[in-house]
């Protein structure tokens, strides 16, 4: 299987590579795309260097799958050359998540939405992907009305250059900021720009794509999303009201027996899940569960995930096994 990873030499597309290597995806041919100022360089793939080409070079060699990870614009441009020239598109970019007329996939979830036709399939946002893999299984059960979440995201989700921002600013060195503030010793509310409403891009991505992927235009979402300090992966502080009551021990049982998720729920024995904990992990952790006991129906729990794996590389790479697996690449 020819494989093109556009966006090769980013962070995302770096944590690609290494999930197609570890899952054992069977690439005969990797084809790294990345921007003129990369082309030529070589990236390395289990063992073997490949040259860095452009898109149009890639096109011309007939991949079967390309994974892009190089930003909307990138996206919006070249998915649709690729998709014409009948290679199958998985998008990690935010341009074409909210198109009707293409699927918002986390596998576990709508996996099974997925037909040959489709060619360009869009990957969520990572707080999205590890909140809608707990929120799900619980829907089924009980009916979601309402989630109010609060995220606390690893700079991971910015790139390499919010990384070597906080390990600049760590070491006492003058670089270049990805944020407009300093993030070592801080907290920044702001992820993504600001829209009309007051809110973030990155807010309104949870509010809206997790309606598409759960297919329930009913769920609301409320959302504030936070950067801070750390590597590993993105948490979420989550409280969901349900329009039915539950039960604590079955909502534990459901969750132990989620697809992806693991519970690491053990106060007496201070057992959370942290992102120290979910740093190179495909599973999405949770944890602190516990009843709102300030109105009926309501859960609070702790989520936590790498932004890089099941948040971005890991759950595009699901998509392509599955796609693989229906022999449609
Ligand atoms: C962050 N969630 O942590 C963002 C990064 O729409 O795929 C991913 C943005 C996206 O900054």
């Amino acid at each position: 299987m020819k494989v093109a990873v556009v966006g090769a030499t980013g962070l995302v597309g770096s944590k690609m590579l290494q999930v197609l290597t570890e899952r054992n995806f069977p690439v005969t041919e990797l084809i790294p795309v990345a921007s003129e100022k990369s082309v030529g360089k070589e990236v390395t793939f289990k063992g073997k260097a490949y040259k860095v080409v452009t898109a149009e070079t890639a096109i011309s060699m007939r991949p079967n799958v390309a994974l892009f990870s190089a930003g909307g614009s990138i996206s919006l441009e070249w998915a649709p050359k690729f998709a014409a020239a009948g290679i199958t598109v998985i998008d990690n970019s935010s341009a074409w998540r909210m198109d009707p007329s293409k699927k918002l996939v986390v596998p576990e979830i709508n996996g099974k939405t997925l037909t040959p036709e489709d060619k360009i399939i869009a990957n969520p946002n990572c707080s999205t992907i590890q909140m809608v893999l707990v929120l799900d299984p619980l829907h089924a059960l009980y009916g979601i009305n309402r989630v109010v979440v609060s995220t606390y995201q690893s700079v991971t989700g910015t790139g390499v250059k919010a990384v070597n921002q906080l390990m600049n600013e760590r070491k006492g060195v003058t670089g270049e900021m990805a944020y407009a503030y300093p993030i070592d010793l801080n907290v920044i509310p702001q992820i993504d720009v600001f829209l009309d409403n007051g809110y973030t891009k990155e807010e309104m991505k949870m509010v809206n794509e997790t309606k598409k992927i759960m297919g329930d235009e009913r769920i609301r979402v409320t959302a504030t999303t936070v950067r801070i300090p750390v590597m590993g992966g993105h948490s979420e502080s989550v409280n969901i009201e349900f329009e039915k009551d539950f039960d604590l021990a079955a909502v534990r049982s459901v969750l132990e027996k989620a697809p992806g998720v693991i519970v690491v729920d053990d106060p007496s024995r201070q057992q959370y899940p942290m992102p120290k904990d979910a740093h190179e992990r495909d599973e999405v952790f949770v944890g602190r569960i516990r009843r709102d006991e300030t109105q009926p129906n309501t859960l609070n729990m702790w989520i936590v995930a790498d932004n890089l794996r099941k948040g971005a590389a890991t759950n595009a790479v699901q998509i392509a096994e599955y796609l693989n697996q229906k022999q449609w690449l």
